[in-house]
């Protein structure tokens, strides 16, 4: 039977990437007195480096004014970062970034119905509180039991630390727990833990990593997918997996 539901963020509860994280990146760097500047497609590529100050460190060689010792350009890339996280803050308040179609609807569904939900995202924490209370209002927090972050895990997504910490934190065994991701990364990540996983792309998500398997739910992304949705494919997918 289906108990909990783990959220990735980025990507997968909303659509953060090219009107949040980048336009707040290039603040961060313009603040800086920095002529850098992250184009939509640019960005996109770089997408497929998850948590944000990786991201600034991995393009740094692009820039003839970056720093030149690993040590002042993890530096800046550390100030750049949190500098980015707080235009990112002010971006979701003046309402750049909306939830994806359905995701709130399912989220209070399966909290009604008494599903455990937990948060597991390379983000940092800031980012991830910023968007849930942006979304959902003050009490968002009561309705995720477990949330682990990107300061919670010394490897980041597609590594399957972040899911085995929240599996942990949810006390649950895996097959009772659906993913719910939309990158390439992210889905290499539950699998890797033994989730099963329920993929939906979004708007700038990097793409599949790993051959789409049964343990793979594989959604529309222009579709809202519902929770008795989620409950019959979780129900059949365990039936296979019984069968063998
Ligand atoms: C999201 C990320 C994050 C965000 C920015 O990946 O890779 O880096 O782009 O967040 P996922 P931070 O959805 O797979 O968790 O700047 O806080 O890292
Ligand atoms: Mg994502």
């Amino acid at each position: 039977m289906l108990k909990a539901l783990l959220w990735d963020v980025d990507g997968t509860i909303a659509d953060t990437e090219r009107d949040g994280h980048r336009v707040a990146f290039n603040l961060a760097f313009r603040d800086a007195g920095l002529s850098w500047g992250w184009t939509e497609s640019h960005y996109r590529s770089l997408l497929a480096v998850t948590g944000g100050r990786e991201r600034i460190l991995s393009d740094m060689d692009r820039w003839a004014d970056a720093p030149r010792t690993t040590s002042a350009r993890e530096e800046l890339a550390r100030r750049l970062h949190a500098a980015k996280n707080r235009h990112y803050a002010h971006l979701l308040a003046q309402g750049h970034v909306s939830a994806r179609p359905g995701v709130l609807a399912l989220m209070r569904q399966a909290h009604t119905e008494g599903l455990r939900q937990g948060i597991a995202t390379t983000t940092s924490r800031s980012n991830v509180l910023a968007l849930l209370t942006h979304l959902l209002g003050r009490h968002a927090q009561d309705m995720f039991v477990v949330q682990v972050c990107g300061e919670d895990t010394e490897r980041k997504k597609p590594d399957p630390e972040v899911y085995h910490r929240a599996v942990a934190g949810l006390k649950l065994p895996v097959d009772q727990v659906l993913a719910l991701e939309d990158s390439g990364p992210g889905v290499a990540a539950a699998l890797a833990a033994g989730l099963p996983v329920c993929w939906r792309p979004g708007a700038d998500s990097p793409a599949l990593t790993t051959a789409v398997s049964p343990q793979v739910m594989v959604c529309d992304p222009d579709q809202p997918v519902a929770l008795h949705q989620l409950q019959a494919w979780h129900r059949a997918w365990s039936y296979g997996r019984k069968r063998g």
